[in-house]
């Protein structure tokens, strides 16, 4: 029997799920159950059976990585074990400890009775893959816990502990030990009762006028979905189960899994499932390679990015010391920090206890000296490499041996500012996006030097602060802003070419992104990038290029704080007003450029955007500055507002297809004056040529 154990105590056969790391259900695993039940039902001693699996893991659900695959659906399908468990002609008891989730969750309520552990987790996720449980779970839910519970369950995806089912008809008993025990007393006592045992499916809906209640959920459900295909036919699968017999129920929910499974939005979903996880690990560094043990953190600069790294860390009980160079600013740091924390808390997320624990834990200093004992320390000064080096070569002097350098920089180059310390090898770049303490992702950037073990510590901190982290290379922008200054050049283009901001904006927002570039510039504040050009346009006079961002900046208009920028804004207000004082400036622009303006479609708008990201995305892997194209979607769905429905820009491409992706990039290369960053990245060209994707 592939992946199970199966032994007996007493009378009762104990089937446990054996299939690392979570127990999904696969091909082989729903094989050993089978051939387990069948050698229980056989087996004249056993008067009961146990089904169970891991402490931590009684099933995660499907196996994720089977999907898309023929083994996926292959006989014995999942249906077809949890109707084996329900034909049983012994009792059969689920032991439920750890997750149990999505399939997993339906495997257990084929079982006639249930026991489980009162911290046990119990959630039909399938939701978040863009799917629905496609295995009874909208059919048998409902049946055990009510119409409502199970919708909510379903339509949300949420985890519930199991001691919140005590007393209902899907969890028979809770218990606090071990849930194994308990299982084989339960089910020893069951075996001593006549057949046939409880099924789920026997039992009826009881939802008078069930069709009001649906009908307002409906639309609830599909005002919330933002386009996700799913929690709407998460609604029509569970709404059969108070309006149809049981087996036509189940026969719908297949029918609606089955469009979700191969929806785009789904492939997307499951993409980004699986690229998280792939972005953790580093190729090339073996499990030998341990981490350090960090115990205390240092952060230096108390400003926006300081406080925000600094409340990442006070947030999983990792003490800091906050370093500032005067005392107001110190001041100013923490009292943002505290209202942070008590906004939290106004939301009820945050206890007064917490709060003040979180407080406790930060050490505000204006001495270096206080450092030298932090185990990791984090540069989050001004950007500029003179402020850089100087705070490194102090840093040099003071931190302790094996503690690790970081620094903050967004765009700086790592590699020179390791070089202001004797100790290159344990200095790494640790790229938090603001505001630090909500934005999931941190792009580690690997200098030349840096050590593998700092690497490792550092891909463990980020999973401990609850960051997604991606590792980059050494160039200017890293992943994602790198990708970013494409994307922001191409939109460029269409304006001088003749699109407004409005235009381009609603294009990219109907595409799925939260906020067009014009916006997120307003938002963001013009001047920055004002600035950055007007410094490397002093730094070399020759490459610099006047773009129509300059005239927007040079009458003032940054955007939201100084009530006009792309846009203009009414007082106290953020709502975005097209300009008629902007189309002027981009038509003087255009004209000082000797640029007659033409017609832009919204699809052009989109292409150009998009296969701008997906270029500067396949020079990234080519440099190997990415490890992975799914480390780039990663960050471009985490830290720029992608569309998760999209899966990424790279994903994106491989809907497209990447010989259409490269005809473009080729259209818009050849265009007279076109810039040349417009060729088709050599790798995109190959893999075009080869009808390939990008390699995983
Ligand atoms: N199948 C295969 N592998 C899985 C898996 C699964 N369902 N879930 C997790 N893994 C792998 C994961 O890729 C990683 O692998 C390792 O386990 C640890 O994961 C018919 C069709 C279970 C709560 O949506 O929510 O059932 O990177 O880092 O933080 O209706 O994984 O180490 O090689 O997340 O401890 C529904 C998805 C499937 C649950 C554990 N089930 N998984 O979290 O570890 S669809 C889900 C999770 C379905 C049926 C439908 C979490 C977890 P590697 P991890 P974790």
């Amino acid at each position: 029997m592939q992946n199970v154990h199966y032994e007996v105590r007493g009378q009762t056969a104990v089937i446990r799920m054996d299939n690392p790391p979570v127990n999904g259900l696969s091909w082989a695993l729903r094989s050993g159950i089978l051939a387990a039940l069948e050698q229980a039902q056989q087996d004249a001693a056993v008067k009961a059976i146990v089904l169970t699996g891991y402490a931590a893991d009684f099933s995660g659900g499907a196996d994720i990585r089977e999907f898309g695959t023929p083994k996926s659906a292959s006989a014995p399908n999942l249906p077809m074990v949890i109707r084996a468990l329900e034909d049983s002609a012994k009792p059969v008891v689920a032991a439920i400890g750890g997750n149990c989730l999505g399939g997993g969750f339906e495997l257990a309520m084929g079982a006639h009775y249930r026991v489980a552990r009162a911290d046990a987790k119990l959630g039909l996720p399938e939701v978040k893959l863009g799917l629905l449980p496609g295995a009874g779970g909208t059919q048998r839910l409902p049946r055990a816990i009510g119409l409502e519970n199970a919708l909510n369950m379903v339509v949300g995806g949420a985890v519930v502990p199991g001691a919140k089912f005590a007393g209902s008809k899907l969890i028979d008993e809770v218990t606090e030990g071990d849930v194994v025990d308990a299982a084989v007393a339960f089910a020893d006592k069951a075996a001593a009762k006549p057949g046939p045992y409880p099924r789920l499916r026997d039992l009826k809906v009881e939802y008078p006028a069930h069709e009001a209640y649906l009908q307002f959920a409906r639309n609830m459900v599909g005002a919330a979905a933002k386009g996700a295909p799913a929690p709407l036919k998460c609604v029509e699968a569970v709404a059969a189960s108070a309006s149809k017999p049981f087996d036509e129920g189940l026969r719908h929910e297949r029918e609606l899994f089955a469009q979700l499974m191969n929806s785009p939005e789904s492939r997307a979903m499951r993409h980004i499932f699986q690229a998280e996880r792939a972005a953790a690990k580093v190729p090339g560094i073996g499990a030998d390679v341990k981490p350090r043990r960090i115990e205390k953190v240092g952060v230096i600069g108390a400003g926006t990015m300081g406080g925000g790294i600094t409340m990442n860390f006070v947030n999983v009980g990792i003490p800091v010391v906050l370093l500032e160079t005067s005392q107001e600013a110190l001041d100013r740091g923490l009292a943002t920090i505290r209202r942070n924390y008590e906004n939290t808390l106004k939301k009820g997320k945050l206890t007064q206890e917490e709060l003040d624990a979180r407080m406790a834990r930060i050490q505000p200093t204006l001495s270096y000296g206080d450092l030298k004992d932090v185990d990791l320390v984090i540069e989050a000064v001004f950007e500029s490499m003179d402020v850089k080096e100087q705070v490194f070569r102090q840093l040099d002097e003071i931190i302790k041996p094996g503690a690790i350098l970081a620094s903050n920089t967004s765009a700086l180059n790592l590699d020179r500012i390791a070089e202001f310390t004797r100790r290159p090898q344990d200095v790494i770049g640790l790229h938090f996006f603001s505001p630090a303490n909500v934005m999931r992702l941190l792009e580690v950037v690997r200098g030349a030097k840096t050590a593998d073990d700092v690497l490792v510590t550092s891909m463990q901190m980020a999973k401990r602060i609850k960051k997604i982290a991606v590792v980059s290379g050494v160039c200017d922008g890293f992943i994602g802003n790198r990708m970013l200054a494409r994307y922001g050049a191409a939109a460029s283009d269409l304006l001088n070419q003749g699109a407004l901001p409005q235009q381009i904006d609603g294009a990219l927002q109907k595409f799925g992104l939260k906020m067009g570039p014009y916006r997120m510039g307003d938002l963001a504040g013009l001047d920055i990038g004002w600035a950055g050009r007007k410094r490397r346009a002093a730094e070399n006079p020759g490459a610099y290029k006047r773009v129509v961002a300059d005239l927007i900046c040079e009458q003032g208009r940054f955007g939201q704080k100084t009530g006009a920028g792309w846009y203009r804004y009414e007082p106290g207000k953020r709502d975005p007003i097209p300009d008629p004082e902007v189309e002027k400036l981009i038509q003087q622009f255009r004209a000082e450029q000797g640029i007659t303006p033409r017609k832009v479609s919204d699809a052009e708008v989109i292409e150009r955007c998009m296969y701008a990201l997906v270029n500067e995305g396949a020079r990234i892997l080519e440099e190997g500055i990415a490890a992975r194209a799914s480390d780039v979607d990663v960050v471009y769905l985490n830290g720029y507002g992608f569309p998760a429905l999209r899966g990424g820009p790279m994903h994106y491409a491989e809907q497209v297809g990447l010989p259409e992706v490269v005809r473009k990039l080729r259209q818009f290369a050849a265009e007279p004056g076109a810039d040349p960053s417009w060729q088709p990245a050599p790798l995109l060209v190959r893999l075009a040529e080869q009808g390939q994707g990008f390699p995983a």
